[in-house]
């Protein structure tokens, strides 16, 4: 099986993610981000993740990627049940976490990014969305206050939930790429039973998280 991923990417996390808490094998192809000609041969648009599976079949969309492999011979691992309240905190603060993980992804020494013709492709993309990110960057102290805070709210929604350490839920799989975007952010504030969380989860899916390069 080949899966095309950037590293950036939380969505391609997701189906990184699946692979490592089933401890499957798959072969992770990094591709530059300007490289349209592969995933538009693959699945007629340029969007990744992208799953080639040995029959030649060729998945698109994330969480069809997660269902579809944790449905293969073995273990299952998400049994769990979705985590109330995950899915909500997710949607109200994905957009400050974004806003915060763009530009200091731009400027990461990422594999997608090795040609500066990469690099360029995305920033150029990027900022017809978001705006010039120098301002961005600039306005990041507002953006850290505010993700901090939502932090505390997580860790409270945590604690009550119980998590489950061995088994785990697309909760899990929501919630990780979201939280380890954020961890390329300096000065962010991690709760302790936050930070423990996704620590135990980028080892248990064999994801590293950004803490390491934060800038
Ligand atoms: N709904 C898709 C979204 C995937 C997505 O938005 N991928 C982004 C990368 S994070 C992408 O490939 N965007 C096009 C580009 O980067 O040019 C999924 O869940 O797989």
């Amino acid at each position: 099986m080949k899966l095309y991923v950037y590293e950036h990417c939380p969505f391609c996390v997701r189906a990184r993610m699946i692979f490592g808490l089933r401890k499957m094998q798959c072969e992770v192809i990094y591709l530059p981000n300007d490289d349209e000609a592969t995933p538009n041969a693959l699945i007629g648009r340029k969007m990744l993740p992208i799953l080639e599976l040995d029959s030649g079949e060729v998945l698109s969309e994330s969480l069809d990627i997660v269902g579809r492999v944790d449905q293969l011979t073995g273990k299952r691992a998400l049994t769990q049940p979705v985590v109330d309240g995950v899915g909500a905190w997710i949607d109200t603060h994905s957009a400050t976490i974004y806003k915060l993980a763009i530009p200091r992804w731009a400027y990461s020494d990422f594999p997608e990014f090795r040609d500066l013709s990469a690099r360029q492709y995305f920033i150029d993309k990027k900022q017809r969305v978001f705006g010039t990110f120098s301002p961005l960057v600039s306005v990041s102290g507002v953006l850290v206050d505010s993700a901090n805070k939502a932090l505390v709210d997580l860790e409270r929604l945590l604690k009550r939930s119980k998590m489950s350490e061995t088994t785990w839920s697309t909760t899990d799989v929501l919630l990780f790429p979201v939280l380890r975007s954020l961890s390329i952010v300096k000065g962010i504030v991690w709760p302790a039973g936050v930070l423990a969380w996704c620590e135990r989860m980028s080892e248990a899916c064999e994801v590293p998280l950004h803490t390491d390069i934060a800038l």
